[in-house]
């Protein structure tokens, strides 16, 4: 499917941009902050702005400690932190010495980032949550350092920005169909070449303001805003939690252009009485989970904003979006980007893309590997759908995910903690509609008494990040299975064992 040219601005030929380009991520920042050192390009409300010279000088005197520290090119370097300029500039200097970033959310419990270490064995670990460090620290050799900050000895100058385009930059964790996350591992060239169609399909220039309240240990906060706006050399708020007013009023105070956001954080915005002031902003972009066409019309009619809907994952960056100039179509997610290729499999209607954005593989993980792609197209696990315009539609999954506020929890991991519970004895957990958080995760259980909410959500946050917690729990007498006794989920609904 080639209509990746309906992104184009009226006039411009396909061939006068380079979205494959031999720059790496730091190399082209590193540029942008020579040319102009002055300008303002990162705030946060602690810090206020810190402009492209504070970025070059603060991100060596970081990578510095780290070389200092035998941290070296190649390594993995584990990221956790709450959005501050801080946390960008740490993840800056890891790139700029030729180290691998691995974001991790600081909510993790024990185990949740004890996987993560023992699976990438990084060489540090910088991570603003102390809790963590006790559980770290006994694994390998790992370097850990509880504050942003990095107190860690100054060390001498060293050759900054050498890695090439092809060299590994990012290992985000996702996918946990066997019940434990995999570590999707992209390159430089992969993260720069969606920046690129991102740059072009959304006219993302220089004179943008973005807001940005995503957190940065995702794709869509980091892999979109930050490496998106430190490319085009735009400006970036940065606001820690996301709060619909403080929004508004850094629509305002910074003259902002643009905001992306996750459908709960639109559903949020349209309650607020000052949501018509969302009027002044350039361009509103939704993803990581479906934005129903009614949220989108209803943004529209208070806000004036056609937001643009678009698809992405871990694995890929940004795949499809809704165009700039041409229709922004409610319920779907518009035309693969410019680079990106998309198929839907025979069987299925499974999405199969290709193109440059595409991961180079699951850190050290041949079988996960040999599974996600077919014949050299990587399977997305969405079910697509397109229309005689060529606009692409989610309209299912072939893989077990529920997206609650754009977050994704994998079944398979909670129902495995669930099972620990000495008084369950089955339990099958599913994605349940819900208008704020587009689907909430609920567990159905199997055993000798009741179980209220509270309980089972107490218990899986022992071992879970919040969000993964069932907020409901039904008590049912037997699970659903089909003749080779695999549990139906489908028939699960509302509380009840349908037909
Ligand atoms: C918070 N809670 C949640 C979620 N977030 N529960 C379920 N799902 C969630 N997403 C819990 C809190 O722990 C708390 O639990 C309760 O819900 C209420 O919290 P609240 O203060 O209302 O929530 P919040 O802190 O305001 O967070 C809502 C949020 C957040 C801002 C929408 O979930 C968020 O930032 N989501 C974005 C995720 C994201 O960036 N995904 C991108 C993945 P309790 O009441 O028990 O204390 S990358 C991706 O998907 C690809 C690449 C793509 O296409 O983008
Ligand atoms: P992640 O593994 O966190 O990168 O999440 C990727 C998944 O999020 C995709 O495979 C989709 O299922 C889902 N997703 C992202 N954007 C959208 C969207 N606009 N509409 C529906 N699902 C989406």
């Amino acid at each position: 499917m080639t209509t990746w040219h309906n992104h184009l601005p009226t006039g411009m030929n396909a061939r006068d941009f380079e979205i494959e380009s031999s720059e790496t991520l730091p190399s082209l920042w590193a540029k942008v902050w020579r040319n102009s050192p002055q300008r303002n390009v990162l705030y946060d409300e602690d810090s206020g702005w810190v402009t492209g010279g504070d970025l070059l000088r603060r991100s060596e005197l970081a990578a510095r400690k780290l070389a200092a520290a035998g941290i070296i090119s190649g390594d993995r370097v584990v990221l956790s932190g709450s959005s501050s300029t801080d946390f960008v500039i740490c993840h800056v200097a890891i790139l700029r010495l030729g180290c691998v970033v691995v974001p991790a959310n600081g909510a993790y419990r024990e185990e949740e980032i004890k996987h993560v270490i023992q699976d990438c064995r990084p060489s540090a670990a910088i991570v603003d949550n102390s809790a963590w460090e006790p559980w770290i620290k006994n694994i390998d050799s790992t370097i850990i350092v509880t504050s942003l900050q990095i107190p860690l000895p100054n060390g001498p100058t060293i050759p900054l920005d050498q890695v090439n385009s092809g060299d590994p930059a990012y290992i985000g964790y996702t996918s946990g169909t066997t019940g434990r996350p995999k570590g999707a591992l992209l390159s430089h060239r992969n993260l720069v070449s969606s920046v690129r169609a991102l740059e072009l399909a959304w006219r993302w220039v220089k004179d943008d303001t973005l807001i940005l309240t995503l957190p940065l240990f995702h794709m869509h906060g980091l892999g979109v805003g930050i490496h998106g706006g430190l490319t085009v050399g735009c400006k970036i708020i940065l606001q820690k939690n996301f709060d619909p007013e403080k929004v508004i009023e850094a629509s305002e105070q910074f003259k902002a252009s643009m905001f992306f956001g996750v459908p709960t954080m639109y559903s949020r915005l349209v309650e607020s009485p000052r949501a018509p002031e969302l009027k002044r902003l350039r361009l509103c972009v939704s993803g990581s989970a479906p934005l129903s066409a009614d949220l989108h019309m209803k943004f529209e009619e208070i806000t004036g904003q056609k937001v643009i809907e678009r698809y992405g994952m871990t694995e890929t960056v940004m795949l499809v979006s809704n165009p700039y100039d041409l229709e922004r179509r409610a319920g779907s997610v518009g035309f693969p980007l410019p680079g990106v290729e998309v198929r839907l499999s025979e069987e299925l209607s499974e999405i199969e893309v290709s193109g440059p954005n595409i991961f180079e593989g699951y850190w050290q993980n041949p079988d996960a590997n040999s599974e996600a792609f077919n014949d050299g197209w990587f399977r997305t696990g969405d079910i697509g759908q397109l229309d005689d315009d060529g606009y692409l539609s989610i309209v299912g999954r072939a893989k077990e995910l529920i997206i609650s506020g754009g977050y994704n929890v994998y079944p398979r991991e909670v129902e495995d903690v669930l099972n620990q519970h000495p008084d369950v004895k089955e339990c099958a957990v599913v994605g349940q509609m819900s208008v704020e958080w587009g689907e909430t995760v609920v567990a159905y259980i199997v055993s000798d008494r009741q179980f209220d909410d509270e309980e089972l959500k107490l218990f899986a946050g022992t071992y879970l990040t919040d969000f993964k917690r069932p907020r409901i729990t039904y008590g049912v007498d037997a699970l659903p299975r089909n003749a080779l006794g695999k549990v139906q989920k489908h028939r699960l609904v509302e509380g009840k064992v349908t037909d």
